[in-house]
């Protein structure tokens, strides 16, 4: 079968939503860092919803890890398949907003050089919470961190996302070229502030009139994205292949429901977001605080309570009503409660996000979100908690889905077999884990110590200690589904 390239997309055989611009006029305007699955459904569907009125704005992406998308993608002109589904079907149509994919580890020159060009403008992000390098429990710059040790010792070879952003600025500023702006779509607290904050520290280590340069010149709009994408699986490629009749390598599964809410703060110009349905705002903060604490909260505590508990879809888990009622709790009972909205709009916003978990057609694992939940906990859990813990309220079911995270990082399930446990830090965890046994409370107070995921007030809190303990020793005793039905 014949691969999707743009050749053999305008043969006449080929009967599939293609974009409607004519691509070869398209000039690259960002550059974005981390071109993964989550980019692919959400940020470059939107520029390409744009690029028709707007051939400006072309993507050069760019993979800080592995060049697997670089190599699935260049034999197909870099076109990729989005394939929107649910229960009433899967819509696929071709994206080509994405013009090159870049390997950063091979061609690193070549991407400061891009960066630094004066035809980009922006310059995204979304490496995930473990690819800025910082303190999930205080936001912070981790200057330990082996990626910063390296880029502070070789600052015109970077490795690590803040290092390539400071150099590619550096470069900019000794020719004379106006920076541009940065712009973080990551699940990260006030991740524009978080980003500026992370980026000017490391520049200030480096160079400090050029830290000083940063906090004057560059902007740092913050955003709220939001759109549900499972990996790829074999099973979706071949799907994909039989709807559009041409070899994707790697099509990209996802949802109807789209969001975007942006800062507008783009001092060298942006594209006309609005036009295509993002909403532009001046303070992000609490869209993403709702969004954080509701979708990524639920997500978090389902997918460990949903692995523990025998599920390998989110779909599933949220099917079991014990599941349901526990998910619907934490939102309605302990998280709705800290956000500003009107009642009755995050009532909605509920019901829509339970709806979206329910998508049978999106085969999201649980094993998939569990990932990296050192990262993850603070702003999705740990932050609801604290400020819950400050007027003396209820904590049960946020608690429950920290005290799972602790059951499900010991890396044995409830029948005794291995967890594949991918985490920054999982060969921590799991020798914490491996020395407190099946001890409920040894195990809670080791893994309670470890101060990127729980700051120290947290630690201390005894009310959290005492209820997260007593949650994992259900847990333990139990197992997942029996602990989320006595809560309840
Ligand atoms: C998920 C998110 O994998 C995860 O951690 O919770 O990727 C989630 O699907 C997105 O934030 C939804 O917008």
């Amino acid at each position: 079968m014949p691969r999707l390239t743009a050749a053999n997309l305008r043969s006449d055989s080929v009967h599939l939503r293609g974009f409607s611009y004519e691509r070869d006029a398209v000039t690259p305007g960002i550059v974005h860092l981390g071109i993964g699955a989550f980019h692919r459904a959400h940020m470059a569907v939107y520029i390409d919803d744009i690029l028709a009125q707007n051939p400006e704005w072309g993507i050069i992406g760019a993979s800080l890890r592995r060049p697997d998308t670089k190599d699935a993608l260049a034999p197909q002109d870099f076109l990729y398949t989005l394939a929107s589904r649910d229960a009433s079907g899967t819509r696929c149509r071709v994206i080509g907003s994405i013009l090159d994919v870049l390997d950063a580890n091979t061609q690193r020159q070549q991407l400061l050089d891009i960066m630094a060009d004066s035809k980009i403008h922006i310059v995204s992000l979304t490496v995930t919470e473990k690819g800025y390098c910082h303190d999930p429990a205080t936001g912070e710059l981790d200057q330990a961190h082996p990626d910063i040790v390296h880029d502070l010792a070789h600052p015109s070879e970077p490795v690590s996302a803040p290092a390539i952003i400071v150099q590619a600025i550096e470069m900019r500023r000794q020719s004379g070229v106006a920076p541009f702006t940065v712009m973080s779509c990551d699940n990260l607290p006030a991740n524009g502030e978080t980003t500026r904050r992370i980026i000017t520290r490391f520049a200030s280590l480096r160079d400090p009139q050029l830290a000083e340069y940063i906090r004057e010149n560059v902007a740092f709009p913050g955003t709220m994205v939001d759109r549900i994408v499972p990996a790829t699986t074999d099973a979706d490629r071949q799907m994909v292949k039989d709807i559009i009749g041409l070899e994707d390598a790697w099509p990209i599964m996802t949802e109807p429901f789209t969001q975007w809410v942006i800062e507008d703060r783009f001092p060298q110009g942006r594209p006309p977001f609005e036009r295509v349905g993002a909403q532009m705002v001046s303070d992000v903060e609490p869209f993403e605080r709702m969004k954080l604490r509701m979708l990524n909260g639920s997500h978090s505590t389902m997918a460990y309570l949903g692995y523990l508990g025998g599920y390998q879809y989110v779909s599933e888990a949220i099917a079991d009503p014990i599941i349901h009622q526990l998910i619907h709790g934490l939102m309605t009972e302990e998280a709705m409660p800290t956000l500003p909205m009107p009642r009755a709009d995050l009532e909605r916003y509920r019901d829509q996000l339970l709806e979206r978990f329910a998508n049978p057609a999106l085969k999201h694992r649980t094993w998939q979100i569990a990932m990296d939940g050192s990262q993850k906990l603070p702003q999705r859990l740990l932050g609801t908690i604290r400020d819950r813990l400050a007027k003396g309220e209820e904590i049960q079911r946020l608690a429950l889905g920290v005290a799972a995270w602790m059951r499900y990082v010991t890396g044995i399930d409830e029948q005794g077999n291995l967890i594949e446990v991918k985490d920054p830090l999982a060969a921590r965890l799991r020798a914490i884990a491996d020395a407190a046994g099946r001890d409920a409370e040894r195990l809670a107070s080791g893994l309670l110590e470890v101060s990127e995921v729980f700051s120290a007030d947290l630690r201390a809190d005894p009310v959290f200690r005492t209820v997260v303990t007593g949650h994992l020793q259900n847990l333990l005793a139990n197992g997942a589904l029996a602990t989320a039905k006595a809560v309840g």
